[in-house]
């Protein structure tokens, strides 16, 4: 597909800055620069060498009113970002220079680029698959180093030649199906479906291997939402405190000291953690805290992460169990803390109310015990693999989507294959398989979706 307008937009970000840069691409991109750009010896952009950085200015050709001091520069297609010309100026940061040169080059005929139309065309002319595309907006709003690796390898292909490899099975397989029902007379050979099947469960194993990954790939995407539930005066705001590395929270040895939520980010070991501090819940008559421990509880049911903290220095009370029951289908972690002080909680009466969860014993004044409760947070995340090193992890909902779409597929076919079906039935399933996972690098795809995709990225990308 070849788009032909040229585009312009400002990349850097609003505000104060140092330098800010207008983009332009498309066919005019060089004709444009060259009606409105002088380089000190008088000369157009055009004169110099592709990719050099020139000095000069940005000079109204209408109205020979200066209106920057820049450097740019211009490179040819195909060797470029979106595969057409490019021209990149650096002007003064602020908002006043951008938006005046973009003005400019808007009045010269480029038109203002739609948020992430530079990425759309380097994917609409084939430099880059749609699963890249999509990793270069995961790279910008990356929220950790973590993140950012992921990103960084989805848009090195990581995730397209995966993707590519299990299509270019389902293909192999799609051709084979199609030579035996055009040539095969007689019952379909043992050895065909002995081929179909082998081949289907090991692409079924590794949509299942890419799904798996799906769960840790979200939350670096979108961070892990944890709330600390507990009775009052148990160490939640302390238990905060300690994550963040600062008093943010207000600790006191008053039970109730904290009413409201309390809401931070931490990047806990490349993980982005939402983390949510709340009032400790127990019947109350002060209006402020009832609502408070409303609050709380309604945490529970969009929380991805629950910590339960339980003073175990002090005998366990109808709290302390009424919350152990709340929790009991809920992802959470259950911190003994106190542990400095004499204990009175009774360590099997807990274990038996909250199952299989994880118990940490912590004494969170000692800075050494937040260690225990960051490997745990770490741990529950990558379930305990050592995942947390491969940077291959699925991060989108759109990819997830598919492949769940494209496992739904495999396994009919495998189905059908078992129960000897004829084979253009088993051809159908495996088309489907193979058109999800197009779906996922762009191969097979529908421009509304391209439209929807694109229409989330950042303007000047
Ligand atoms: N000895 C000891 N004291 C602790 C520990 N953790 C917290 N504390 C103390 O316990 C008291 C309550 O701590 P907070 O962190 O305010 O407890 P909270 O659960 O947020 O309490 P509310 O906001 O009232 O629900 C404070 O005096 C803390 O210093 C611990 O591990 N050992
Ligand atoms: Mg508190």
């Amino acid at each position: 597909m070849y788009v032909n307008d040229t585009i312009a937009a400002i990349a850097t970000a609003s505000g104060e800055a140092g330098i800010g840069i207008v983009r332009i691409s498309g066919d005019e991109s060089i004709k444009i620069i060259d009606e409105i750009f002088r380089s000190v010896k008088d000369k157009k952009l055009s004169e110099y060498k592709e990719r050099r950085m020139t000095y000069g200015h940005i000079i109204d050709p209408d109205t020979e009113e200066k209106i920057d001091e820049v450097l740019c520069y211009y490179t040819k297609g195909p060797y470029t970002y979106t595969r057409e010309d490019i021209v990149e100026i650096n002007c003064h940061g602020g908002t006043i220079p951008v938006k005046k040169i973009l003005q400019l080059v808007l009045r010269k005929g480029a038109r203002l680029a739609e948020p992430g139309e530079f990425t759309k065309r380097a994917f609409l002319n084939g430099r880059i698959d749609l699963a890249q595309a999509e990793a270069v907006m995961d790279l910008i709003s990356a929220k950790t180093d973590k993140g950012f690796d992921v990103a960084l390898d989805q848009l090195e292909g990581s995730l397209s030649k995966k993707v590519r490899d299990i299509r270019a099975k389902l293909l192999d397989m799609i051709a084979h199906i199609e030579v035996s029902i055009d040539y095969s007379e007689e019952d379909i050979d043992e050895v065909t479906l002995d081929y179909l099947l082998k081949e289907s469960l090991e692409i079924k194993n590794q949509i299942n291997n890419l799904l798996k990954t799906a769960d840790a790939g979200k939350i670096l995407r979108e961070g892990l939402k944890t709330v600390i539930v507990g009775k009052p005066n148990v160490g939640k705001s302390s238990l905060l405190n300690a994550l963040l590395k600062e008093s943010r929270a207000i600790v006191t040895n008053i039970p109730g000291t904290t009413r409201d939520i309390i809401e931070e980010h931490v990047n806990i070991r490349g993980i982005p953690v939402r983390i949510i501090d709340t009032a400790g819940i127990r019947e109350t008559d002060d209006v402020v805290e009832k609502i408070g421990v409303e609050r709380s509880k309604m945490f529970f049911n969009t929380a991805d992460l629950i910590i339960l903290v339980i003073d175990i220095s002090t005998e366990l009370t109808e709290e302390d169990i009424t919350i152990m029951e709340l929790i009991k289908d809920k992802k959470a972690l259950i911190l003994l803390n106190k542990t400095d002080l004499p204990q009175k909680a009774d360590l099997d009466k807990i274990k038996e109310l909250v199952g299989d969860k994880k118990i940490l014993k912590t004494s969170l004044i000692l800075e050494d015990d937040l260690e225990i409760v960051e490997t745990a947070i770490e741990e529950l995340v990558y379930e305990g693999e050592t995942r947390a090193k491969e940077s291959l992890l699925v991060t989108n909902i759109r990819h997830k989507d598919l492949l769940e779409k494209a496992l739904n597929n495999i396994e009919d076919g495998i189905k059908a294959i078992e129960q000897k079906m004829p084979l253009d039935f088993v051809e159908v399933d495996i088309k489907n398989t193979w058109e999800n996972l197009g779906e996922i690098t762009g191969d097979v795809v529908a421009e509304d979706i391209i439209d929807h995709i694109f229409k989330n990225f950042c303007l000047g990308k």
